[in-house]
């Protein structure tokens, strides 16, 4: 009601639409201050809620996800190690298609390969959602690439910035990493088990460590202005539920290409792919339904990266 009340709302008025004691208004009042809301309240007029503190908790989740299935199943954390493991272990004990976990910090957030993901209290969105895509395991990393867009979508919703998507898992804005996507599955023979898809979006972070600050930045920092991280996590999750759709037709990217190649960094320009086998520099010419990167070499061969050992990159600098 404080959230829906333009200006003050008297104890009176509550106590009238709930049906309760003035005691047990007052009650609440305490109880939402001690969650970290910031309540004014003044006499004869009644209670105001400040704008501008951005609190995740689970009753702000389940307000802003208005979704048919992805978040359904909400596990909420204060803090946790890795939103992903805990994704992992729920999808292990049977958790259903769309279980969402979400965390408000993480002390070891996962980047590939053993990378860490700097996760501070407060600041960003850290959520892992779990899917059992009926898809062969060979096609589980494409859902990376609906998440970028998902992420791309959500983040223009909840507060206008336009990004664009750093194949395969990086979502930047400003020439720096706004998000990040970690995707893990696990699979039996020639099907998926579960999949999860990590999300990490810097929201409110004003700084970074000095390891990341060239790289990093956040949509605070972007914008100049505050995001509400539940709004941003409701807008991306409406948005995956769409692509994912769209995604499971043809069960590749055929549907998605133009909007992703739209939304491409460094598409039709110079990129330095750098290979285990060594580095070379050519055209990025935008993914193919595989979701795989296709560079033209100064050659004018056209090679298809594969996500997994490969860094691509500007030539100047890290977008
Ligand atoms: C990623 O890895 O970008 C995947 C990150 C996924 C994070 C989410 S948060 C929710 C879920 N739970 C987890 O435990 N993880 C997922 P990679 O491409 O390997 O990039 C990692 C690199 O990005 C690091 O080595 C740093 O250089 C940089 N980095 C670390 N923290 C960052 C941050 N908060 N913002 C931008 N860059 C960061």
């Amino acid at each position: 009601m404080l959230k829906e009340a333009d200006g003050y709302l008297s104890g009176q008025e509550i106590c009238g639409r709930l049906n309760v004691s003035r005691t047990a208004v007052w009650k609440v009042i305490r109880q939402l201050e001690a969650e970290g809301y910031r309540i004014e309240a003044v006499r004869n007029r009644g209670y105001r809620l400040e704008k501008g503190t951005d609190l995740l908790n689970r009753a702000e989740l389940e307000s802003s996800i208005r979704t048919k299935w992805a978040g359904k199943t909400l596990l909420y954390f204060d803090e946790t190690d890795s939103t992903n493991t805990e994704a992992k272990k729920a999808a292990e004990a049977g958790a259903p298609h769309g279980t969402l976990a979400v965390a408000d910090f993480q002390s070891m957030g996962k980047g590939r390969r053993g990378r860490s993901w700097a996760s501070p209290h407060g600041a960003g969105v850290w959520m892992s959602l779990v899917q059992r895509p009926q898809l062969h395991p060979s096609c589980a990393s494409m859902l990376t690439l609906v998440a970028a867009l998902a992420v791309s979508d959500g983040i223009r919703s909840a507060c206008g910035l336009e990004t664009r998507i750093k194949w395969p898992n990086d979502v930047v804005a400003g020439g720096r990493k706004v998000c990040g996507i970690l995707t893990e599955m696990s699979t039996e023979l020639e099907c998926i088990n579960y999949v999860v898809t990590g999300i990490g979006v810097n929201v409110n972070n004003e700084a970074f460590p000095e390891e990341i600050a060239q790289v990093a930045t956040s949509l605070r920092m972007e914008t100049g202005g505050s995001v509400s991280r539940s709004r941003l996590i409701g807008a991306i999750l409406e948005a995956y539920e769409r692509y994912y759709a769209r995604f499971m037709e043809y069960r590749d990217m055929t549907e998605l290409l133009e909007e992703y190649n739209g939304r491409l960094a460094n598409y039709q320009n110079e990129v330095r792919v750098l290979a285990p086998g060594g580095e070379y520099t050519g055209t990025a010419l935008g993914i193919d339904k595989a979701g795989e990167l296709l560079v033209k070499t100064g050659d004018g061969r056209t090679e298809r990266v594969i996500s997994g050992e490969v860094s691509v990159r500007g030539i100047y600098g890290y977008v």
